[in-house]
């Protein structure tokens, strides 16, 4: 059941789909305080147990720390970070009392999931304007779906999005590109998506392309497709501030640009220098930036990630005017120690300065609305500026979209991805801690940065790295310009990549088929065990394992130097590994605790009792998946429901799409 509370005069960010009733009277657990700000207060159980928060850092159980919903692009992804890219404001607390609560409130947000004090959550912001939805149901699994049906279906990625992807910020022009191209097929590494970094662009400009780089885009993309090869272009939020571009011209024109005070566009320097940010929260500007897709999808191109769209910035004029006069004082005063601190934070201070998102405005209805309101819908308004404009473009065919920052709500319209993190093995452990999150959440397309975004990486972990995304729906290895180059290529011994990427491939058939039921079923993808094992106190606090669908758990090695690792079975499973020389070894394990050899050239997964899987050969893209011999894998007599379709259009029905294999 859901309850929904109003405060005050809440935005309409559309993240909810039902319409619910508004509750009167006190709330069925804990309190609100609208005195100053909004406080909502619980009195948590010793032992509840608190999930949610979808793109968030730490475990799964969110107790300890203190969150804020508040999209900034940081890429030091440390452990006391408490703002990501994405605000997703639900949880639910699990334990004594179990209910679920969505704080629909698209400005800054403060979680306090007993940090302060152990026994309290205390959700806080700066307006009491806002809905808060309550949910009760049999159990947090409960909970979470009956969440799932009030935000809508997620959105349904094309077949293709589920091979893998290589990318680099970097690759500038189309001989690199056919480069990449060429490395995998002559390796015989699958490989299903190019990214398209900033790079491919005139100048950093929105759907303009580098003719230098790239003298005939069209040709390339059809020529890449013809290898089952899918080029996949960034798309930032600023709009490049240059007399003559087109896209500048009519987004000033019309007044489709965010605006200060005064009414004059709103300036914040990004990758292409000066920008204007498309005013995307307004109806008709959201459809004119949308509409620009077309001049890519004009060209071939079948899907885009949207980034910066926090949106991030790197300085504005008036924050280097403040920073000019700190400069000034600090000279007028000469060099004294404790003043070049003050000059340093200010210039370190001057992206994503609160000031500046406190200086401009959208136009929402006619109304003017300080961005720092809404701050949070930015990305996600994008990203549906982008969903609305593809649908009418090419009405029922689904595109790969994803987007760095998010609300919930964008969860029907794109998936995610995690953004910039490390090549560190510490952030490999938080890739797969958040994934169960983020499909609470809604977001079921996502993944990380394999191999890791920033820093170097190392051979062993990017083959781990890889082993995990081997089963999040976006497998892509990405990293930044400037680090360690790291397509597989790169590094020694070749075939353990193929081979890795390859069980990608054999698998793809069973996870495709588990998201599609996930997103039509408003289920999850990945499950904690809690999930599943709701009275195995082992199981319930176990954060490195995962559920994936009804059949499988993953236990990925997350470690250095390790050769396996511990792992927890609740159940009898069939403990799977996919062996370099293509064969697989099985072997049956009792429950409990038990230590599994994993080579870092293997992929292990653990099938559960009585389940089993299909299986298809290898290949090297996903158009050439024979979807047609499938084997099955798992235990003697079971059988599995698969759940298949054309991979590419929007009608999409469990019923007449599922057929049994055994
Ligand atoms: O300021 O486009 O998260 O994936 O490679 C950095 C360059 C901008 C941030 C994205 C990253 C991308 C990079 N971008």
């Amino acid at each position: 059941m859901t309850e929904k509370y109003m405060f005050g005069r809440p935005f309409e960010t559309d993240a909810v789909v039902v319409d619910v009733p508004e509750a009167q009277g006190a709330l069925p657990y804990g309190s609100v305080s609208v005195t100053d700000g909004f406080c909502f207060t619980y009195r948590m159980g010793e032992d509840d147990i608190v999930y949610g928060l979808g793109e968030a850092n730490r475990g799964i159980n969110k107790r300890g720390f203190c969150y804020v919903s508040d999209c900034t692009d940081e890429p030091n992804h440390l452990e006391d970070l408490r703002s990501l890219y994405g605000a997703h404001n639900f949880l639910v607390v699990a334990g004594r009392e179990t209910f679920g609560l969505f704080f629909d409130y698209p400005a800054a947000m403060t979680f306090d999931v007993g940090f302060t004090r152990t026994e309290l959550l205390q959700v806080t912001c700066r307006r009491a304007d806002l809905a808060l939805f309550v949910l009760t149901g049999e159990s947090p699994y409960d909970i979470v779906r009956q969440f799932r049906a009030l935000i809508g279906r997620s959105y349904l990625a094309p077949k293709f999005a589920f091979g893998f992807g290589q990318s680099r910020w970097g690759y500038a022009a189309q001989e690199e590109v056919r480069g990449v191209a060429e490395q995998h097929r002559r390796h015989h590494v699958p490989l299903d998506m190019i990214y398209l970094d900033i790079d491919y662009m005139q100048d950093y400009k929105d759907f303009t392309i580098s003719e230098k780089g790239f003298p005939d885009f069209s040709a390339l993309v059809e020529e890449m497709k013809q290898q089952h090869v899918h080029l996949v272009p960034i798309i930032d939020a600023g709009v490049k501030v240059e007399k003559g571009y087109d896209v500048y011209e009519e987004g000033v024109e019309n007044g489709y640009f965010c605006v200060r005070g005064d009414g004059s566009p709103f300036v914040g320097v990004v990758w292409p220098g000066e920008t204007h940010f498309p005013d995307v929260l307004n109806p008709d500007a959201r459809a004119w930036f949308g509409r620009n897709y077309r001049r890519l999808t004009e060209q071939g191109i079948e899907g885009f990630w949207n980034d910066m769209n926090e949106p991030a910035i790197f300085y504005t004029p008036e924050g280097i005017a403040d920073a000019k006069e700190e400069l000034s004082r600090f000279l007028a005063r000469e060099i004294r120690g404790e003043s070049l601190w003050g000059l340093k934070d200010r210039l370190a201070g001057l992206a994503n300065r609160p000031e500046d998102y406190r200086s401009f405005f959208h136009r929402v209805n006619g109304q003017m609305v300080c961005h720092e309101d809404v701050h949070n819908l930015y990305g996600c308004y994008m990203t549906r500026a982008a969903s609305e404009a593809l649908e009418e473009i090419a009405p029922g065919k689904r595109f790969l979209l994803f987007s760095r920052s998010s609300y919930i709500g964008m969860h029907r319209y794109a998936g995610i991805w995690t953004g910039d993190n490390k090549s560190w093995w510490s952030h490999l452990l938080l890739n797969l801690k958040m994934l169960p999150s983020l499909n609470m959440c809604g977001f079921l397309y996502v993944g990380a940065d394999l191999g890791g975004f920033g820093a170097d990486t190392s051979r062993d972990l990017l083959l781990r790295w890889l082993a995990l995304g081997v089963f999040t729906p976006l497998m892509r290895n990405h990293s930044a310009v400037g680090t360690r180059e790291q397509e597989f290529y790169r590094f020694e011994r070749v075939e353990d990549f193929r081979h890795v990427i390859g069980v990608r491939y054999r698998l793809l058939p069973y996870l495709y088929s588990e998201y599609m039921k996930a997103a039509l079923g408003n289920d999850l993808y990945f499950k904690p065990l809690a999930f599943v094992y709701p009275e195995d106190e082992i199981a319930v606090h176990t954060e490195d394992q995962l559920m994936l669908g009804d059949e499988i758990m993953i236990a990925p090695v997350y470690t250095q130097n390790a050769i396996g690792r511990t792992v927890y079975l609740p159940e009898d499973m069939l403990f799977v590994k996919f062996l370099p020389d293509g064969e697989i070894s099985r072997e049956r394990l009792a429950p409990g605790l038990h230590f599994v050899r994993v080579a870092v050239n293997e992929v292990p997964l653990f099938i559960r009792s009585g389940r089993c899987i299909p299986l298809a050969d290898i290949a090297e893209s996903v158009d050439e998946i024979d979807t047609g011999s499938l084997q099955v894998l798992g235990f003697e007599g079971a059988e599995y429901l698969l759940y298949e379709d054309d991979g590419e259009s929007t009608d999409c029905r469990l019923e007449g799409h599922c057929r049994i294999v055994r």
